[in-house]
């Protein structure tokens, strides 16, 4: 196979010595080792079960259609992909960003930064995200994915961490698992949702919504590129199990939620001015950690537009 090209040049593996010398034929060490997805593309692995690097790409151009589709596997295999030393505008973001999909507005309820309405300011004096989440989903669709650009980060602290839900789904033991095949999440925010409300509506996909309503998705969403089944629950968001008690709802969700965040579904990563994470809602939760104190801690966030969630206990639907 030809080695991908990037404007006509191929593309340089930047790894340093140890995953070089890996990829040129030295025994992995478990699974915690770099794979080579395609020719010249480099992907180390940050836990045997959630979060990659990948090496040799600038996100600033465009990529061939080959690299796109190496780093599309890549996050479809690894949940959560990470770029070092990237140097991107806002509007290159989302054209970075476009290249696997449809970018959403900024938000559905924060506003956009001021020069691009796709880009969400992620700053460290205004609030910090330090709960296990996933983007989005008190709506109907929630986003397929997240693009974090660091522009300046904490000399210690301010890490980021995501837990891969298809490896706590296929973690739970299989009665526990045919439950929640059958169980279906309530996703709601209601301050969200009284802001938008105070406001008479807000903009997402495109379309107007006069009022935030609960979203209904699957507790076990399957992932519509490759199949494979997760769970689909945050603490953030979830707020009850359709047609349960509040005792049984509220236990079964705490014990999911303990669950997912097992160390060995987590990854965790040291961003800094030039990284880039991006990640796939449809299959993680992340938690941004709280603790630089007074620290700048400043990204760029761009998502893309998803689906309607699906799994065993909803079918996908046929939109129109
Ligand atoms: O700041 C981070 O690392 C993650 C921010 C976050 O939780 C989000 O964008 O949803």
């Amino acid at each position: 196979m030809p080695p991908f090209l990037v404007h006509g040049l191929p593309l340089q593996v930047n790894v340093g010595p140890t995953a070089q010398a890996r990829i040129e034929g030295v025994p992995a060490v478990g699974q915690n080792s770099p794979v080579t997805d395609a020719q010249h593309l480099s992907v180390h692995l940050l836990s045997p079960v959630i979060g990659a690097e990948i090496f040799g790409l600038d996100l600033s151009v465009p990529l061939e259609p080959g690299v796109v589709a190496a780093v599309r596997h890549a996050l479809n295999t690894h949940h959560v992909i990470f770029f070092r030393d990237q140097s991107v505008g806002a509007d290159q973001q989302a054209a970075f960003a476009r290249q696997f999909g449809e970018v959403t507005e900024a938000h559905p309820v924060l506003p956009s930064i001021e020069e691009n309405r796709e880009v969400l300011a992620i700053d460290g004096k205004a609030g910090r995200a330090n709960w296990w989440h996933t983007d989005v989903t008190f709506l109907d669709t929630p986003a397929m994915g997240s693009i974090l650009f660091m522009l300046e980060a904490p000399e210690v602290g301010g890490d980021t961490m995501w837990a891969s839900l298809q490896d706590a789904y296929e973690g739970l033991a299989p009665a526990v698992r045919t439950m929640c095949d059958g169980l279906i999440g309530i996703h709601h925010d209601p301050w969200f949702a009284a802001d938008v409300g105070a406001r008479g509506g807000s903009e997402w996909n495109g379309t107007w919504h006069d009022k935030m309503v609960p979203a209904l998705d699957p507790v076990v969403r399957t992932h519509p590129e490759t199949g494979r089944n997760g769970l689909f629950v945050n603490g953030q968001f979830t707020q009850a199990l359709l047609g349960l008690s509040k005792n049984e709802s509220n236990s079964i969700l705490d014990m999911l939620y303990r669950h997912c965040v097992q160390s060995e579904f987590t990854c965790r990563f040291r961003g800094r001015a030039g990284s880039v994470a991006f990640w796939d809602n449809r299959a993680t939760l992340h938690y941004a950690l709280e603790d630089y104190g007074d620290a700048p801690r400043f990204a760029h966030r761009v998502t893309l537009r998803g689906d309607r969630p699906f799994g065993p206990a909803v079918p996908a639907r046929t939109e129109g």
